[in-house]
């Protein structure tokens, strides 16, 4: 198996009904990718098949329980495999590229523990859990999104899962920065046509076109990407040149979240 997760949930559904899909229903089916969906209220022994309960020391909303939790990852622990338990929660460190990176180089499975309520008893965290992830400053109503977020993710970073096609755009020279603008056919559409330089023809132009333009979108969207980009001389160049542009244009005297270029 190239990948395996196990996602523990008190909403399987929601999370099945995302990988019986497109890519990540054909990388399972391949063998490429292994999820495992297991539902949080099996894993309890009461009547009601309680998973939360009320917060000690009062408040409001509910806590995710403990012992659940404790006997799925127990349960899962039967077969031997070496894994490594993660919680979706607010409080978790942020989840990047970087970290799909990781997890998709790492021999063990990896265990998806979906908060819901408030949040969980922190003797779960203390005990239970090797890392704590956030998928981004906004709020869910629960960590089953940030699962597939995940597991979506590093699964298109195996290899065999996305199609050649797809997967050579992956450039380390692209990497950082936003994507440049793309068409297709027709050439004119409500009066709005293709940038000439793409009907030309003429691959060297093409190739500077959309660097620019990539270049030109991140500034203006993402100016934060451009400090850990991996800029060329040139590519530094031509921003210079657009800052100075706008600061020009703008009438401002200098322009400080642009400096550096
Ligand atoms: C007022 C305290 N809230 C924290 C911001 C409580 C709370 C809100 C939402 C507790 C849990 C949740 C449900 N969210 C997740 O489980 C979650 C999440 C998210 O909301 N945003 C980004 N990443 C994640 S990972 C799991």
């Amino acid at each position: 198996m190239a990948c395996g997760f196990d996602v523990i949930t008190i909403f399987p559904g929601m999370v099945r009904a995302y990988l019986g899909e497109s890519i990540i229903k054909r990388a399972i089916q391949g063998g490429l990718l292994d999820v495992g969906v297991h539902n949080l209220r099996d894993f309890t022994k009461d009547r009601h098949r309680t998973t939360d309960d009320y917060p000690y020391g009062g408040g409001s909303g509910m806590v995710m329980k403990v012992e659940p939790l404790h006997e799925a990852l127990s349960a899962l622990r039967q077969d031997g495999t070496p894994r490594l338990t993660v919680l979706l929660t607010p409080q978790g460190r942020a989840y990047t590229q970087q970290t799909a990176e990781r997890f998709a180089a790492d021999e063990r499975r990896i265990v998806l523990i979906c908060g819901r309520y408030e949040g969980i008893d922190e003797r779960a965290r203390e005990l239970l859990v090797d890392e704590e992830l956030s998928i981004g400053d906004y709020v869910l109503t629960g960590g089953e999104l940030a699962s597939l977020v995940i597991i979506d993710s590093v699964a298109r970073l195996l290899p065999g899962v996305l199609g050649d096609a797809e997967s050579a755009r992956e450039e380390s020279f692209t990497w950082g920065i936003l994507d440049y603008p793309h068409y297709t056919r027709p050439p004119e559409f409500l009066g709005r046509t293709v940038p000439d330089v793409l009907l030309s023809g003429n691959h060297r132009d093409i190739a500077q076109w959309r660097r620019r333009e990539a270049l030109r979108r991140t500034l203006q969207r993402r100016p934060d990407l451009l400090e850990k980009a991996d800029l060329t001389v040139e590519d530094k160049r031509f921003l210079r040149e657009l800052c100075s542009d706008r600061t020009k244009s703008s009438g401002e005297d200098t322009d400080e979240s642009y400096k550096g270029y």
